[in-house]
């Protein structure tokens, strides 16, 4: 038995908009177990490590903005192919075109910004998971 943890984020606007409970209910639904949670306001220094494959992207900075613009819920996941099963429920990263069915299909859509807006980040491989992990949770 492989099982697996990856890093979820509910971002600012999961929280602002009282989806928080919603979100956790899919992963728990779908048979993930939530084994770590915090409600906290990241700081620009954490969420340069997070995001460091971005930097330099057009919507890095208004991304790193845009979660620092209010609370936000970090957790560690833990269940057989989580990583990949945690992104499958999330859809894709355009909330437009993200699948009916998916957080982001369901959940958010377009808002006319310079970043996507779309509820919640999900680790995309075993080595995102385990550094993403060691970021919002080092120490703990
Ligand atoms: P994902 O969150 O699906 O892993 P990502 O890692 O490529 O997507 O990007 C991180 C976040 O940045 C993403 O959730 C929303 C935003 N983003 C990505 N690509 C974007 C783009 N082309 N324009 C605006 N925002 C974007
Ligand atoms: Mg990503």
């Amino acid at each position: 038995m492989s099982t697996e943890r990856t890093l979820v984020l509910i971002k600012p606007d999961g929280v602002r908009r009282g989806l928080s409970g919603e979100v956790i209910s899919r992963i728990e639904n779908k048979g993930y177990r939530v084994t770590s949670l915090v409600m906290m306001s990241a700081t620009r220094e954490i969420l340069e490590r997070h995001y460091a494959e971005h930097e330099g992207k057009p919507f890095y900075e208004p991304l790193v903005e845009f979660m620092l613009s209010g609370p936000i819920v970090a957790m560690v996941v833990e269940g057989n192919r989580v990583i990949e099963g945690f992104r499958s429920l999330s859809g894709a990263t355009d909330p437009t075109v993200a699948a009916p069915g998916t957080i982001r299909g369901d959940l958010a859509r377009d808002q006319g910004t310079k970043v996507v807006q779309n509820i919640v980040h999900g680790s995309d491989s075993p080595e995102s998971a385990a550094r993403e992990i060691e970021i919002f949770f080092g120490g703990k």
